[in-house]
């Protein structure tokens, strides 16, 4: 098949243009920091929960062409151990957003074989949050298609130091010896032990920092960055993200 290049005069990720994606070779795990939403409400003079809820539109956007393509664990820093930080009123927005999304999506991620999964400390959001995830993990825990994995009160740090807690135990209780502490077995102590890790790590706005997010698990991942903003992000920016990552793979002789 030829490869078609895309239009890259001065524009190198605003192009509409369809890429001709290798549908052999799509990530199997894609990781996206969705940033910018903040700064996309200010620039248009809205309240910044403006941006967090147009981001959440993009989020639907991106599982469904996501999950058409293929692609096997879509994992979305929703919500950081730092975001607490925020004021209050913008803390209370953002979870809400889960029970917005599935009370208007659930229906369609079942009908797309989507299951619902997360990452991170989730028993410490609030009631009405966690029961809504809670229950769109369980409606969809049989489901075999896309695994839409939001992180949600997750942070690497975090979730490092818990592994290394509960490997001290067991060490402690003799259940284990220091000789057997390996990466499989620290692997096996993070939330993502039953993931594949991520091929490719998306980060929106122009930041290029981890910000304390998978920090073991993206060791060998791809990063991709643009400058547009999440809620201007789109299905035509996520399969250029895609083009670019198979182009470097193709070039490391990969594939
Ligand atoms: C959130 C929208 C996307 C931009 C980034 C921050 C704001 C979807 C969810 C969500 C989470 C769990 C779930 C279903 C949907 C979400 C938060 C923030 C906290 F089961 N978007 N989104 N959660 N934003």
């Amino acid at each position: 098949m030829p490869i078609k290049i895309p239009f890259t005069k001065n524009k190198k990720h605003t192009t509409q243009q369809s890429l001709s994606l290798d549908h052999d070779h799509i990530p199997n795990h894609v990781a996206i920091i969705m940033d910018g939403n903040g700064r996309w409400a200010k620039k248009r003079g809205l309240p910044r929960i403006a941006g967090h809820k147009e981001g959440m539109s993009v989020v639907k956007k991106i599982v469904r062409r996501a999950s058409d393509l293929g692609v096997h664990v879509l994992t979305l820093y929703a919500f950081s151990t730092e975001n607490w930080k925020r004021p209050k009123n913008e803390v209370d927005f953002l979870m809400k957003l889960p029970v917005d999304f599935l009370t208007t999506y659930l229906p369609e991620l079942i009908e797309r074989n989507v299951q619902v999964q997360t990452i991170g400390d989730t028993g410490l959001l609030p009631e009405h949050t966690r029961k809504a995830v809670e229950e769109a993990i369980s409606r969809t825990s049989e489901n075999s298609g896309l695994i839409l994995n939001f992180a949600l009160n997750y942070g690497s740090r975090f979730e490092m130091v818990n592994a290394v807690k509960q490997i001290a135990t067991q060490v402690e209780k003799g259940e284990l010896s220091t000789g057997d502490i390996d990466e499989q077995l620290f692997s096996s102590h993070l939330y993502t032990s039953e993931l594949l890790e991520p091929d490719l790590l998306i980060r929106t706005s122009g930041e290029q920092r981890l910000s304390n997010f998978l920090l073991w698990q993206l060791a060998y991942a791809e990063f991709w960055f643009t400058d547009v903003f999440w809620p201007d992000f789109d299905e035509h920016l996520f399969e250029q993200a895609l083009y670019d990552y198979q182009n470097r793979k193709r070039r490391y002789g990969g594939i």
